[in-house]
């Protein structure tokens, strides 16, 4: 059994909360922290706790408060305004709260569970008809906290970054615009990109719809190194409309310019249940980011039971 207090920990592998060795963590039972909070009432206790964090989601400055246990992936999503990144968000929360899973992750917790759950019930998906969460304010630049555990239970801090998609037109135009320091701070902090197609924007504006992601995405590759991109053509429910001369120009012009590069369909509405579009696709966008950035595992590793009774794996020599 755990000796931590903690539910999201397992501190016989790493204390979630960075501490090292587990003993020094205050949710460590036994040590002399807890053992004085012990002797307080549970109510008093309660009223004295001082969370360092509120469960909003992450301004820029608040990151230290993960970064001081790992290094934290930070995933930035590019595109235009009314692109659906935002939707994006909110439709990836509300599917792992319908129980769906990444590949090879498993959901361990969130320190902004209020900002997503503010973006979940903005997106409010009923039957042949869904509502939209409002355009994001130019100023507004959030980070969305997931903490996920692999196989080995090893914990990885993951930010999706919220941003209007207006400060991205502007740093595509020029990158040292005063208007676009959101624009920036996600391209320079982010360990991977989500590029955002909005097929319903090729089909009303076209070409022009076409250079405006072109833009974006050649001053992605500014500064690219070996961060992976996927580039998602959002709204694919409409994406059969989109003229297949400008669907095959974009998608080869994007294979062409990044090497760590993918390109996946998605969209909030279902033909079905589960919907490829919209049940797998979203998972799979995070899937194929996630497994580009988290090194792969020794294959076959195990960690070693302490309760084999077999007396050589004991035995350490005298
Ligand atoms: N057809 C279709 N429309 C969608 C879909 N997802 C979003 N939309 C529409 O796109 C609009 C914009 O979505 P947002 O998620 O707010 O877009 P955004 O990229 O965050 O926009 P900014 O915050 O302004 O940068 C929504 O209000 C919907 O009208 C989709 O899957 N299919
Ligand atoms: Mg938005």
């Amino acid at each position: 059994m755990s000796k931590c207090s903690n539910p999201d920990c397992v501190p016989s592998i790493f204390c979630h909360e960075g501490h090292e060795p587990q003993s020094l963590c205050p949710n460590f039972h036994g040590n002399k922290a807890n053992a004085e909070a012990g002797k307080v009432s549970k109510s008093k206790a309660v009223k004295k706790s001082q969370l360092t964090w509120d469960g909003v989601a992450f301004k820029t400055e608040d990151l230290s408060k993960v970064t001081y246990r790992n290094l934290p992936i930070i995933i930035g999503i590019m595109g235009k305004a009314d692109a659906g990144k935002t939707t994006f968000l909110a439709m990836l929360y509300t599917l792992l709260l319908r129980g769906e899973k990444f590949e090879k992750f498993n959901f361990a917790g969130s320190k902004s569970l209020l900002g997503w759950d503010e973006l979940y019930h903005k997106l409010k998906v009923k039957k042949n008809r869904v509502a939209f969460p409002d355009p994001t304010p130019v100023e507004y630049l959030r980070l969305h906290h997931l903490a996920l555990k692999d196989r080995l239970l090893r914990l990885y801090d993951v930010f999706l970054c919220d941003a209007s998609g207006e400060v991205f037109s502007d740093w595509s135009q020029n990158r040292d615009d005063i208007r676009a320091d959101n624009a920036r701070w996600v391209y320079s902090h982010s360990t991977a990109f989500i590029l955002f197609i909005d097929c319903d924007d090729l089909i009303k504006r076209k070409n022009r719809a076409k250079t405006e992601i072109i833009d974006i995405a050649q001053m992605m590759l500014h500064e690219i190194k070996d961060r992976p991109v996927i580039a998602v053509w959002s709204k694919a429910d409409l994406k059969e409309e989109v003229h297949e001369v400008i669907q095959a120009d974009l998608s080869n012009e994007l294979v062409s310019m990044f090497e760590n590069f993918n390109q996946i369909d998605i969209s909030n509405f279902s033909q079905d249940d589960p919907d490829l579009l919209v049940h797998e696709n979203n998972i799979k966008v995070m899937d194929w980011l996630l497994a580009r950035l988290v090194e792969p595992t020794a294959l076959g590793f195990q960690i070693q039971s302490s309760k084999s009774d077999d007396p050589f794996i004991y035995y350490k020599g005298r």
